[in-house]
């Protein structure tokens, strides 16, 4: 029903298929390798699979930046093929969530050539701009690194990228773009998909006359363009057109929107998404910008994951996820990567099944994969990180990759995109060829094949607790409440539906600690129903004694 929509009660599994299943030996994921895989997700238990681009893509930026939205890039497959992977998941009740990329095109895509040759129709299909080849028309800054603005020689115009130079952004107050954008959203739903993923939707509306950005507040323009005036009017002119009366999941990527600002786009008086992804938790260790950052400070995270529970908790729907192909390994950055790997893997699974909202996995946080060495530039595949590393010896902060080595490492988003792990077979199973990039050298010991035997993984966890979430309306719907805010260590809620009750305690820290139960909480008639230490009592102590990166879960029966 509409207060109980099936993406509510759904945990979403993330693939990212240029990493994900070789089939062909070229050493690039393809749909034909995720097909493969249908029973292992069937088996883990997911309902729903976001897949992320598989167009038409000269992959400047692995297919962010698509040439052609109704077709399969070669290396990934045809249209057959994705039917395969459509007609397999949707056999086990699996939806598809596909990737949806409308802030900007490839300079590939027919559109930008033609307006680059501003041919009828298609001149004002991006944003032109006219001016000096050597001075950019404002100062905004690209989301990679340097300026927003290139020069187009073929135009004699500056055209706008938030992102790389070949990812212009589309000029969404023409009209033509938005019904050529609806057109192709149309043709996908016509084909059977369960709803779409929107990269960074909330860019989409820029100022008009596009005037300069305060140069001291963090990304130079972003006031222009985040948010921006019109944003609202287009996803409901979207929802209108295209997506009302379907039921599908509808996530809108939207860095910096405050709370207020998802508030506008979900809920029953918003734009018509479901749920937004905000950045807001998966920034807290950022300083100036992603490349200077520090450990996670626990109480700030846990008072920014208490204000969207709270925010959205009436009015909306939050989607829940640390980690995704943009984002270090989560075990590695919120958790321990090394002696305790599979204990804080484990935890940070039990906080993301555990909040209210959407939970998403992403591909690999299952077998609780983590950061990768990059011992040599020559190992790092993405523009972003590609980009940094250049700049920073460029600009003089460093004088060679080494001096920023540590920092690539931390917060490269390379890390989330090694190959699956699957075995330990060469390449840990992911291709009979030579991968794309580099699989982690850990995989002998963290793959899927060795963690599906042994019911103390993180994978049999992870199973366990998907299974949890479906049984239990209490951890989907239930009122979240923080417990002890301060506590510099513990990260304890309850939640709270009609009748029952629960109680989670996670201990986010390397070093064994002892948490007092708060009086408001009762803990009569609690039991424990999952924990990552075998030792942990049954039912709730007044005073719980818990191991480094220890997890427990305890609810009313
Ligand atoms: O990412 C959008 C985004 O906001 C980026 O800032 C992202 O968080 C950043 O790369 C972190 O370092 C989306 C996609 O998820 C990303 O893969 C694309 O590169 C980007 O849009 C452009 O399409």
């Amino acid at each position: 029903d509409d207060d109980h929509p099936w993406w509510k009660e759904a945990v979403v599994y993330q693939v990212y298929p240029k990493s994900f299943n070789d089939s062909d030996g070229d050493g690039i994921g393809d749909l034909a390798g995720l097909a493969r895989r249908a029973d292992y997700l069937d088996d883990l238990g997911v309902d729903a699979v976001w897949l992320c681009p598989v167009y038409g893509s000269p992959m400047a930026d692995n297919g962010y930046d698509i040439s052609d939205y109704r077709s399969i890039h070669p290396a990934y497959g045809d249209m057959d093929d994705w039917r395969q992977v459509r007609d397999v998941l949707h056999e086990r009740d699996i939806r598809l969530v596909m990737d949806l990329v409308v802030n900007h095109t490839s300079d590939e895509h027919e559109w930008f050539r033609r307006s680059r040759r501003e041919e009828d129709g298609y001149a004002d299909y991006y944003h032109w701009w006219e001016g000096e080849p050597d001075e950019p028309p404002n100062n905004w800054e690209s989301i990679f690194g340097g300026p927003a603005w290139s020069y187009d020689e073929a135009r004699g115009e500056w055209y706008l990228h938030l992102f790389d130079e070949k990812q212009p952004d589309l000029n969404w107050r023409n009209s033509a773009v938005r019904e050529d954008v609806h057109g192709m959203m149309q043709w996908w739903l016509d084909e059977g998909v369960d709803g779409f993923r929107m990269d960074v939707i909330n860019l989409i509306s820029k100022t008009e006359g596009l005037p300069d950005g305060d140069p001291e507040a963090g990304l130079t323009g972003a006031e222009h363009f985040m948010n921006g005036p019109r944003v609202h009017d287009r996803l409901r002119e979207m929802h209108d057109r295209v997506l009302d009366d379907r039921d599908l999941l509808v996530v809108g990527e939207t860095p910096g929107a405050s709370v207020a600002d998802a508030r506008e786009y979900v809920g029953p008086n918003g734009d018509g998404l479901s749920m937004v992804f905000q950045f807001e938790h998966v920034t807290v260790d950022h300083g100036d910008d992603k490349w200077t950052t520090a450990d996670v400070p626990l109480a700030e995270f846990k008072e920014i994951i208490a204000k969207w529970q709270a925010g959205l908790a009436d009015e909306g729907w939050n989607s829940v996820y640390l980690s995704n192909h943009d984002q270090p390994r989560m075990v590695s950055r919120f958790g321990d990567d090394g002696e305790y790997r599979r204990k804080s893997a484990k935890l940070l699974g039990t906080l993301t099944h555990t909040l209210q909202g959407t939970p998403f996995v992403y591909q690999g946080e299952e077998i609780g994969m983590t950061n990768a060495p990059f011992e040599s530039p020559d190992e790092l595949r993405d523009v972003e990180a590609k980009n940094y590393v250049e700049r920073a010896v460029e600009h003089g902060e460093a004088d060679c990759y080494e001096d920023v080595r540590e920092t690539v490492e931390a917060t490269a988003r390379d890390n989330a995109r090694t190959p699956m792990q699957w075995s330990d077979d060469t390449h840990a199973g992911f291709t009979d060829g030579e991968p794309w990039i580099e699989c982690n050298p850990n995989y002998a010991e963290v793959n899927v094949e060795r963690a599906r035997s042994d019911p103390d993984s993180v994978l049999s966890y992870y199973r366990e607790l998907i299974a949890l979430r479906h049984e239990r309306d209490l951890l989907v719907y239930g009122e979240f409440e923080l417990l002890a805010p301060d506590d510099p260590d513990v990260f304890a809620y309850s939640r709270r539906l009609d009748g029952e009750r629960g109680l989670i305690v996670l201990n986010v820290a390397a070093d064994a600690t002892s948490f007092d139960v708060p009086a408001e909480v009762d803990r009569d008639g609690l039991e424990l129903v999952i924990a990552n230490a075998d030792d942990a009592p049954a039912t709730v102590p007044a005073t719980l004694d818990l191991d480094p990166y220890e997890a427990r879960v305890y609810l009313t029966p």
